[in-house]
This record gives C-alpha cells, structure tokens and sequence, in this order.
C-alpha cells in the first residue's frame, strides 16, 4: 500500500458537488480517504477565470502510480473534463501530488508534482490533512512549504 496524496480543483458549474462527488468515485482505488475542506481561490495564472474551489485528498492504493494517473484522468472524465486549450476553465481537475516518498520524472509522469511547492491552493488544503508529509525533494513537510509561502 502507498501513501498519496490528490489536489482536487474545480471553475465551472457546480464545483462542490464535482469535488464531493470526485472524492467519492476515488474511494473504489484509494483506501481510508480523507478529503480537507473546500477553499474558495483566486485563479492562478489562466487568465481572467471563474473562481476555483480547491481541496485535497490523502489514502492509500495498491495501484502502481501510472495506473493511478490514469485512473485520476478517467474519474475527470466521467465529471465530465474537457480540454479545449491549456488552463482552460474546467469542471475537475485531479492532480497527483504525492506518491508516498517516490521521484518519479518521466514524460508520462512527475511527482512529486513540480510545481506544488508554491501553490498555495494545493498546500493550504493539504496541510489540513497530511501536514506532517515529508516532500521527499526538499526534505520539508506540507505545513513548512505553506508556511514559507508567507
Ligand atoms: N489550477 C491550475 C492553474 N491555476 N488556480 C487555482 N486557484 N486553482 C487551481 O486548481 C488551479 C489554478 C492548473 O491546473
Ligand atoms: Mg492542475
Ligand atoms: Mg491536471
């Protein structure tokens, strides 16, 4: 069993429902799920969008981390993803962040997720589940990287 750790992000329709209901589809290959509250936050670096609501998701799977992926990317799917353009606004985003203390960096796949570690819209609600994780690249828990955010 390994450890990980999901970012849940939603801009377009009725975002609490998609990441409630996200959570819940995850539970048939994440075990012991624990979903953080739901944060309200400004878009970052898309443009003029809606607001997003962000959360975080913490369990532990049996799958290999490309078999997750592409589980993630099927549950977006059935939320009804689509991908007009990059960062274009979205009903789900899930996004792989931590796969217990693994560094995986291929073209298929990188986690811990590269650009996690200034993204406060991913650490704020991780660090109310799994504050205590330790990023295995920099050696700092979730709440440390928040905290250096300011
Ligand atoms: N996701 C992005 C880019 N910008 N901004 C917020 N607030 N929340 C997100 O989930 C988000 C974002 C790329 O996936
Ligand atoms: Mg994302
Ligand atoms: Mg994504």
């Amino acid at each position: 069993m390994t450890r990980v750790a999901i970012a849940l992000g939603s801009n377009l329709g009725d975002r609490a429902h998609y990441l409630r209901e996200a959570a819940e589809a995850l539970r048939q290959d994440i075990s012991s799920l624990t979903l953080s509250t739901l944060h309200e936050t400004v878009p970052v670096g898309v443009g003029d969008q809606p607001l997003f609501l962000n959360a975080a998701a913490v369990g532990c799977t049996t799958l290999a981390a490309p078999d997750l992926l592409a589980a993630l990317l099927g549950v977006e799917r059935q939320f009804g993803r689509e991908r007009p353009h990059l960062g274009a606004p979205r009903t789900l985003d899930l996004d792989l962040i931590l796969y217990g203390n693994e560094v995986v960096d291929t073209a298929a796949l990188a986690v811990p997720h590269p650009r996690f570690r200034e993204r406060r819209f991913v650490l704020a609600p991780l660090a109310e589940i799994a504050g205590e994780w330790c990023d295995p690249v920099t050696g700092r828990t979730i709440q440390e990287l928040l905290d250096l955010l300011g």
